[in-house]
């Protein structure tokens, strides 16, 4: 390492110029972050709200809350030991398992020692004569930062719409979200649940085990296909365990979605409509998200699209006694597979129990939340508590909440207003030295968000090395670079059906969030291109010169 590099990228202690790296975030991402700055030889700290490790899984406890994704492809692939010794219970994790495993992981690599809990990142300040990061943090310390990585998670912004007379009820409110960790009791009690997406179809069959009754406030239907979960056999595990590498290779660089499922071979169109009822049978009996892989033109083609949907709406129409739930939970308005697939435990046979009621809101609207309860149009739904499972401000929400300033004073907000715009779904012009681990543009949230998240994280810590290797005190994104790769992600998302639903994808969740499809399609081909970047001298990729490093060292000094 130069003397300029070493001055600019050595170890300093926290509170003179503070650390080489601050990371916002302690799951998934913000740990394994730690873990590769700890290898680099940087200071790095991590800030997390929380009061311990887990990021997504420390949060959502709803009851029935597991992975959709097969534990063994759901987990790191970083620590060939701890895949090796890990032991999976079942097919999908509960978040109990997964939380476990993520705390393994943090005693593993000894990671909480550089890991500040219950405190927020409330703001943060380019100072650009320094080249660093000015961060504020909600105990009113200023903590100095030459890189700041944002493992803020994609859905960690939990949200409660702004119903009227939302805070009058006087029963207990939960978000599944932000769910309390000493669980709660339903037993003998009249419960709402109000939204049927992935985490109100986990929850609903579990509340309605427990409660009195359970009331469901349902706008949109989702559609659902069955887990199937099971313990997992050994003979599986060692299948997996004899061929990690290759197989973790394999999700990476030749998979859509950085899971291994059993892929199609053709069109829908061009099966014969037995051969496409035999191909979703055994999919919807095998159960999970692997339905959804049966052709190869399911998200391009409305034609084979509705098939797939048209199977779907039929389960459905078997599963449920009565015929008017049953209409009100096929989903009609938009194609499947354009809002997250639901995976679940015994979702819709749950309609059938005497104790739980389908309100759909497309027919009586929720008119207010009063002190009883839930009013529609229809009249008065008492309850005793409310399940909001009203999701989150996808993607962007935990980022805007922190008052970033970058470049001239500008907000993230600002850069934003028509919607979110990132090189690579990772930098943003502007913002030098500042990363957004699985950030909009990128596959994050439409892929196995662990596999995209080590990709991020492995690809941040490359432009650290290189930045460290040229000298260079920050390394920015390029307007044109950033402008482009916006447009490609818009193009790739244009040329399939996914922009046709009113989703969390398109921000749509969110009164006033601008309409823009947010992550990017395809893992493999997201991965090509950062190499192709890398490659290409690191395309889009602005270094600043030594002059800019050599303004570090001055202001090292002068702290
Ligand atoms: P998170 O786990 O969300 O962690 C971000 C952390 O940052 C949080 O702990 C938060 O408290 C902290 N934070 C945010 N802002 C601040 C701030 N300003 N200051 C300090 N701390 C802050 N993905 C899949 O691929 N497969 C699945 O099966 C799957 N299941 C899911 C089930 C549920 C119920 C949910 C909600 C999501 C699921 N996801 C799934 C997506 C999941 O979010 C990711 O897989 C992954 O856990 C994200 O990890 P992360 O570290 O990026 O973010
Ligand atoms: O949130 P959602 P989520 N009045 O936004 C309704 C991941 N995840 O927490 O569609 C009435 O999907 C809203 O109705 P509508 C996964 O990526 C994974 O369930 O806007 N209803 C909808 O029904 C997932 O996609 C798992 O009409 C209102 C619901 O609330 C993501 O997290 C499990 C309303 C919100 O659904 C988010 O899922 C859980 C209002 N004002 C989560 N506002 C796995 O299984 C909102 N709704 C892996």
């Amino acid at each position: 390492m130069t003397a300029t590099a070493s001055a600019a990228h050595g170890r300093r202690a926290p509170g003179s110029s503070g650390f080489d790296m601050l990371i916002v975030g302690a799951g998934f991402a913000g740990l394994y972050m730690l873990h590769r700055a700890r290898g680099m030889g940087l200071s790095a700290r991590v800030i997390e709200v929380a009061s311990d490790v887990g990021g997504t899984w420390w949060w959502n406890r709803y009851p029935g809350a597991r992975c959709d994704i097969e534990s063994l492809q759901y987990s790191y692939s970083w620590d060939e030991d701890l895949q090796q010794e890990w032991t999976w219970t079942e097919r999908f994790a509960t978040q109990p398992e997964i939380l476990s495993y993520i705390r393994h992981v943090a005693e593993r690599h000894d990671l909480r020692r550089d890991i500040t809990f219950e405190t927020r990142v409330d703001a943060a300040e380019w100072d650009e004569d320094a080249a660093r990061w000015s961060v504020t943090l909600s105990s009113g310390e200023q903590v100095g930062a030459r890189n700041l990585v944002l493992a803020t998670g994609c859905l960690s912004a939990a949200r409660v719409p702004d119903l009227p007379g939302r805070d009058s009820f006087r029963g207990a409110t939960y978000h599944t979200g932000d769910w309390p960790h000493e669980g709660v009791d339903f037993a003998g009690k009249t419960v709402a649940v109000i939204g049927a997406g992935s985490s109100g179809i986990q929850a609903i069959p579990e509340i309605a085990r427990q409660a009195a009754h359970l009331t469901v406030f349902q706008r949109t239907p989702n559609f659902s296909v069955p887990a199937r979960n099971q313990p997992l056999d050994d003979n599986y595990v060692h299948g997996w365990k004899s061929r990690y590498p290759e197989l973790r290779r394999q999700a990476r660089e030749e998979t859509r979605s950085g899971t291994i499922y059993d892929f199609p071979e053709r069109g829908a169109l061009e099966a014969s409509a037995e051969e496409r009822e035999r191909e979703y049978r055994w999919r919807w009996e095998k159960g999970g998200a692997n339905f959804m892989h049966a052709f190869n033109d399911l998200v391009i083609s409305e034609e084979a699209n509705a098939t797939a949907a048209a199977f779907v709406r039929d389960r459905i129409r078997e599963i449920v006694k009565d015929p008017a739930t049953a209409a009100a939970l096929c989903p009609s308005s938009y194609p499947i597979f354009t809002k997250r697939i639901c995976v679940d435990d015994n979702y819709y046979a749950t309609y059938n129990r005497p104790n739980v009621t389908l309100v759909n809101l497309r027919e009586t609207p929720l008119d207010a939340i009063e002190p009883g309860g839930v009013r529609t149009s229809a009249g008065l739904h008492e309850v005793d508590a409310i399940v909001y499972a009203t999701g989150f401000d996808a993607m962007t929400g935990a980022i805007t909440s922190i008052d970033i300033r970058g470049k001239g004073g500008r907000t993230i907000p600002e850069k934003w207003k028509d919607g979110p715009r990132a090189y690579l779904g990772l930098m943003l012009e502007g913002f030098p030295n500042l990363f957004a681990v699985t950030g909009p543009g990128s596959p994050s949230v439409l892929s196995n968000m662990v596999v995209s998240i080590e990709q991020h994280v492995d690809l941040i810590s490359r432009i650290v090395e290189e930045a460290r290797a040229r000298g260079a005190a920050a390394v920015e994104a390029d307007r044109a670079a950033e402008d482009a790769w916006v447009a490609h992600v818009n193009e790739v998302a244009a040329a399939t059906l996914l922009p046709k639903a009113a989703s969390w994808y398109m921000g749509a969740n969110i009164p006033g969030k601008p309409r823009v499809f947010m992550p990017y399609l395809g893992v493999s081909t997201y991965r090509e291109a950062c190499e192709a970047a890398v490659a290409d001298g690191w395309r889009g990729f602005r270094f600043a010169d030594r002059a800019a490093a050599s303004a570090d060292a001055r202001a090292a000094a002068r702290a």
